[in-house]
């Protein structure tokens, strides 16, 4: 192993040589599948992980469910310490588990960081939230009678997450759920098991200190039918699940079909629409941001430009000086700005969508193909790219499908309205900013005639979210809510409690029995 890689895993107490087990669940253990974890950036493999048989996951899926059955009973506020104690500990290896993030998902380390930092945040959110997680009291039609609605644990909920975030969504889902007295599995994506390995570590010794068992936050890596041995559990009551549409629908209609919860964040097809009076100076950085970040690899990045005609040549000409700045680099270096792509997989994306570029004979402004240097022989690294289609019609394939890739495709407008039609003109509904200076263009762009995105920004970009308000998207994106805001209510089962503290027994409705 390279000094770079076996340094991040050192600090971390990942073995730097030989196998990793990929499960937990109160003990470490995995006799399944290797699964090699492979450097984005090098291609070298940092690691072989054992991963979970399918006797490892029912045992560990057993496991939760009987964690679950004496952490419900914890109250809230407890709960709420236990995650005040994985956020301090998380604090603690804030670097570390960011330098991970870089080593093994690729992303910059700032953004590393950033997604510990994300789950950090959501830990103080949960804490709060385990001392306001309040029911209510509804007035009753009966006398000497009351109602509560009481927002009781759920079960188990499992999750599994995606390659691009290997720790804050998982994070989200973690902290909402522990504080809601669910007990949590996880399953990982198969790309990222280092991260899961080292997350889970944490949390571990968390629960190890406060006796607790380890279950109440299992690990179970592996492929595909380790997450249908979840999916299709009646054992998991909440299955929430961030990755493509195509799994998601398979996903969504499993657990609808045994009557089970989920929440699906799924694909985004991000616009940003420039106005003639934005604010250039903020809204370039904000689409370069948001489209070259993580190199195109969030479900937020920006991945269709709308700009007004009066400032687009101007606008493309900054924004084209800015893509062709950016270096590729070692994610693990302090000031680079792009990294590699996540696989092999995802570079292959970027090349057939470029060449289907070059088939519509889209101008491509700048990128279109690998850098002539890049830092390491192996790694996966491509040029940002920026095209305008001839065609507008949104339901072209470039336009309608979402390219988990650096590329931004633009178009011009001529109005505000057009430009919000073919926003709203996709399938899917995850995030889109508006830049503009102008009140009457942000009222328009918020309210029920602006855009059908579940994150509508005005001069943010569509990519970076805060965890304080509800994180998802509509339609295809699958209308999923994590987070902040009224995400917490799907972590809990309500109860509808009509309590009689008279001496009669009267009946709703005015309704007469006879006796
Ligand atoms: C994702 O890409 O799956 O808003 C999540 C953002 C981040 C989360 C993205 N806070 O870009």
């Amino acid at each position: 192993l390279s000094s770079r890689a076996s340094g991040v895993l050192s600090a971390l107490n990942i073995p730097t040589n030989g196998e990793v087990n990929g499960v937990y669940d109160g003990q470490w253990r995995g006799s399944g599948k290797i699964m090699e974890s492979v450097c984005p950036t090098t291609g070298e493999v940092l690691a072989r992980v054992k991963t979970a048989t399918p006797e490892e996951t029912e045992v560990a899926l057993q496991r939760t469910r009987e964690a679950y059955a004496s952490f419900r009973n914890l109250p809230a506020p407890r709960r709420g310490e236990i995650l005040r104690q994985i956020r301090t500990a998380l604090s603690d290896k804030r670097e570390e588990l960011g330098a991970l993030v870089s080593l093994e998902m690729g992303k910059i380390k700032t953004e590393g960081i950033g997604e510990v930092q994300e789950f950090i945040d959501i830990c103080d959110y949960a804490v709060g939230l385990s001392r306001m997680m309040n029911g209510r009291v509804v007035a009753s039609e009966r006398p000497g009678h009351s109602i509560l609605e009481v927002p009781n644990p759920l079960g188990v909920v499992a999750v599994l997450s995606a390659f691009n975030f290997p720790v804050a969504v998982y994070g989200w889902n973690l902290a909402l759920s522990l504080a809601a007295g669910n007990a949590t599995i996880w399953k990982p994506s198969p790309t990222t098991p280092l991260c899961s390995i080292a997350v889970t570590s944490v949390i571990a010794e968390v629960l190890k200190k406060n006796d607790l068992p380890g279950a109440v936050a299992g690990l179970v890596t592996g492929g595909s039918d380790v997450g249908e041995a979840l999916v299709n559990s009646h054992d998991v009551e909440l299955v929430s699940f961030t990755g493509s549409e195509r799994v998601g629908r398979l996903v969504g209609q499993a657990v609808a079909s045994r009557f089970g919860k989920t929440i699906l964040e799924l694909g985004g097809n991000n616009a940003s629409i420039v106005m003639p009076d934005a604010d250039l100076s903020l809204a370039i950085p904000g689409v370069f941001f948001g489209s070259v970040g993580t190199a195109g690899q969030r479900c937020t990045s920006t991945r269709r430009l709308f700009l007004h005609r009066d400032i687009a040549a101007e606008f493309l000409e900054k924004l084209r000086k800015l893509y062709l700045s950016v270096e590729p680099g070692d994610p693990l270096v302090q000031d680079t700005l792009l990294g590699p792509m996540h696989n092999k997989a995802a570079v292959n994306v970027y090349d057939s969508t470029i060449d289907y570029l070059g088939s519509i004979n889209a101008e491509v402004l700048c990128g279109g193909k690998k850098f002539d240097k890049a830092p390491f022989e192996a790694g996966n690294f491509v040029r940002p790219t920026i095209a305008l289609p001839k065609s507008v019609n949104m339901k072209d394939k470039i336009w309608s499908t979402e390219t988990f890739a650096p590329i931004l495709n633009a178009a011009v407008f001529d109005d505000l309205e057009e430009a919000i039609e073919w926003n709203n003109a996709v399938p899917q509904g995850l995030s889109s900013s508006l830049w503009t200076r102008d009140i009457r263009n942000v009222g328009k762009w918020i309210g029920p005639s602006g855009s059908d995105t579940g994150i509508v920004n005005v001069n943010a970009g569509t990519s970076g979210a805060e965890i304080g308000a509800s994180f998802g998207g509509n339609k295809s994106t699958g209308w999923g809510r994590e987070s902040g805001g009224d995400a917490w209510k799907q972590y809990v089962r309500w109860s509808a409690c009509t309590i009689n503290f008279s001496d009669d027994a009267p009946l709703a409705q005015g309704v007469n029995f006879g006796i």
